[in-house]
């Protein structure tokens, strides 16, 4: 398997996905500016939506869409607990979850890292995240990861997101439970392992 990544991306809950399940892959990284890899092959022809991540299977098969893509890595290794089983209510749990980060975070994050939009709209951008916020300190002050007590992918990709958070002036110190939540999940031996390789491979 390969991963396209950039470092600090959102490419980064797959990457903390693979170190959790011990899951061999080749990491690929991507300039995301200029659209190439390895030194200047076309990024588009791997991937024509231009962004990470992407995973690229040992029969050449191409998965993008972050949500899909930690689903499909976990499901190789059931008993991780990573997911929960296919067709379950607690999979369709973790599908919610999955969807919230993608759509009411991660989405609403990116024009806070756009230089085109003006400081009132990203104000704007960032109150409405303020909200999502306050849901989240709810239920993350009564539970250690979005599933309860077992960590899961969405955890990956919530803890990946919220990271931003210091980039683009989104001050969390109101919510105590997502920082405390932010460093229990840094604390994971994978998770570490995972910044880590990212900072390394910003170098290169
Ligand atoms: N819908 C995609 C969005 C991925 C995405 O936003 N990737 C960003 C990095 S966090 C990217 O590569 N942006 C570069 C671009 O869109 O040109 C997913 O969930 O995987």
């Amino acid at each position: 398997m390969k991963l396209y990544f950039s470092p600090g991306a959102c490419s980064l809950s797959p990457h903390i996905v693979l170190r959790e399940l011990g899951l061999p892959a080749e990491l690929v990284k991507v300039d995301l500016g200029a659209k190439t890899y390895d030194g200047g092959q076309d990024f588009r022809a791997v991937n024509p939506k231009g962004y990470v991540p992407v995973l690229q299977l040992d029969d050449g098969s191409v998965l993008t869409e972050g949500p899909a893509i930690v689903q499909y890595l976990a499901d190789q290794k059931p008993a991780s607990g990573l997911a929960p089983a296919n067709g379950s209510l607690e999979r369709y749990r973790l599908q919610e979850w999955l969807n919230f980060i993608s759509t009411e975070l991660h989405k609403q994050y990116s024009p806070l890292f756009n230089p085109q939009f003006s400081e009132e709209v990203k104000e704007l951008q960032r109150q409405r995240l303020y909200g999502r916020f306050d849901y989240l300190a709810q239920v993350l002050g009564a539970q250690d990861f979005l599933m309860g007590t077992q960590f899961t992918v969405a955890d990956a990709y919530l803890f990946t997101v919220l990271g931003w958070s210091d980039h683009v002036k989104l001050d969390l110190s109101r919510w105590p439970a997502l920082q405390a939540y932010l460093e229990r999940v840094a604390q994971r031996p994978a998770v570490a392992a995972t910044l880590a390789a990212e900072r390394e491979a910003r170098k290169s």
